[in-house]
């Protein structure tokens, strides 16, 4: 038997290669930061799109690799000691990719940690203060009309979280440096995110924060975010 049928959320996605790493995901911030990780790292993969109209995130075979029902998760088959993986959690995901092929993060011990504070700090507050900044301003908008406080206390928790990585990125191309790493990939989709689905710009006044406006025009245009951003592709 191949390594990726024993789990049962390839019944409802199944492998056409099961030799190389499956994707269970939907275009969004979160899950785009794993299509782009792969990209970048050239790693072969086979997307699965998880239909959220449909619920199919919460369908018992999704649950089965992900039991908080949330993309992106993936299965390597070609895991640790060669045994097939199956992970969920977006910040997982990355710190794995990069410490299977000792890309994207620096290898010296100090470098590494870093990376991995940046990952967590977008993983714990980027996504999650955008994320319900994007709720109240854009998608749940009607539910709270006559009431700005929910928008406020959003916009301002961006304001303030967009404020810390213009600083961060004062004099560096990217939130390591020179060297572009996980942290980058984890987190530009999320800023982008405020102008291209939420739009948002003005109201969080997006121009102010120059150093950033600048890196996601940079981690944007890589070739791997390019292929990256469209996957998997939406039915
Ligand atoms: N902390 C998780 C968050 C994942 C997450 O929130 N995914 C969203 C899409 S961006 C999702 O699956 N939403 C569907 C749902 O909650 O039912 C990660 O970084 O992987």
């Amino acid at each position: 038997m191949d390594r990726v049928s024993p789990f049962p959320i390839s019944t409802r996605w199944p492998a056409q290669n099961p030799r190389i790493i499956q994707l269970y995901s939907v275009p969004t911030p979160n899950g785009v930061k794993v299509s782009i990780a792969l990209e970048e790292l050239g790693l072969p993969y086979e997307p699965h799109f998880v239909s959220f109209s449909e619920n199919e995130q919460k369908s018992a075979e999704f649950l089965s690799l992900n039991p908080n029902g949330k993309i992106p998760a993936m299965i390597d088959p070609d895991g640790p000691d060669g045994d097939p993986v199956g992970l969920f959690e977006s910040g997982a995901i990355l710190i794995y990719l990069a410490e299977k092929t000792g890309r994207l993060m620096p290898n010296e011990p100090i470098g590494r940690y870093e990376t991995i504070q940046w990952v967590f700090f977008q993983v714990g507050g980027v996504g999650p203060m955008f994320g319900q900044f994007g709720h109240f301003f854009k998608f749940a908008a009607d539910k709270i009309a006559g009431n700005p406080y929910p928008v406020e206390r959003y916009r301002d928790e961006t304001r303030r979280l967009l404020g810390v990585l213009e600083e961060r990125l004062q004099g560096r191309s990217w939130l390591m440096g020179d060297e572009y790493t996980i942290a980058d990939i984890a987190t530009f989709p999320w800023v982008r995110g405020l102008d291209v689905f939420y739009k948002a710009g003005d109201i969080l006044g997006l121009e102010e924060f120059t150093a950033v406006r600048d890196w996601v025009a940079r981690a944007s245009s890589r070739p791997a975010s390019i292929a990256g951003l469209d996957v998997p592709k939406r039915k």
